[in-house]
């Protein structure tokens, strides 16, 4: 499958990765948004949250209780974004889901 992070996963394309267990990676963008941008990407390839299933949805919930943890050792005190783009109207580039998580700077109050 043509997937750019299904390459990552598989260590096919370098990626600067943070933390690796048997169900998800975090990473870093590789355009960052602001001084902490990070992608928390699950192991298995579906496209979005609108294919999440029971099992898929404690995979993203562990997903993003680890990046609220890497966002704590990070020292994002004053706090950070975590977000999840799907299809066209959400500018969604990659069609593997992923969570950005965004911090380190004040962000815009406006989400779209
Ligand atoms: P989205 O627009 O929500 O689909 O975000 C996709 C993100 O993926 C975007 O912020 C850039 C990032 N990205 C795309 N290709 C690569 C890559 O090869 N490596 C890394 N680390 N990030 C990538």
């Amino acid at each position: 499958m043509d997937c750019i992070f299904c390459k990552i996963i598989k260590g096919e394309i370098p990626s600067t990765k943070l933390y690796e267990d048997d169900e998800f990676i975090v990473i870093k963008d590789v355009n960052p948004q602001a001084p902490v941008h990070l992608l928390a990407i699950p192991k298995e390839h579906f496209a979005s949250v609108a294919e999440l299933d029971d099992e898929r949805a404690v995979v993203v919930g562990k997903m993003i209780k680890k990046l609220a943890e890497i966002a704590k050792e990070k020292g994002l005190d004053d706090g950070f974004r975590i977000i999840t783009n799907k299809g066209k109207h959400g500018c969604q580039s990659v069609a593997h889901l992923h969570l950005h998580l965004l911090g380190g700077r004040q962000l815009d109050e406006k989400m779209g």
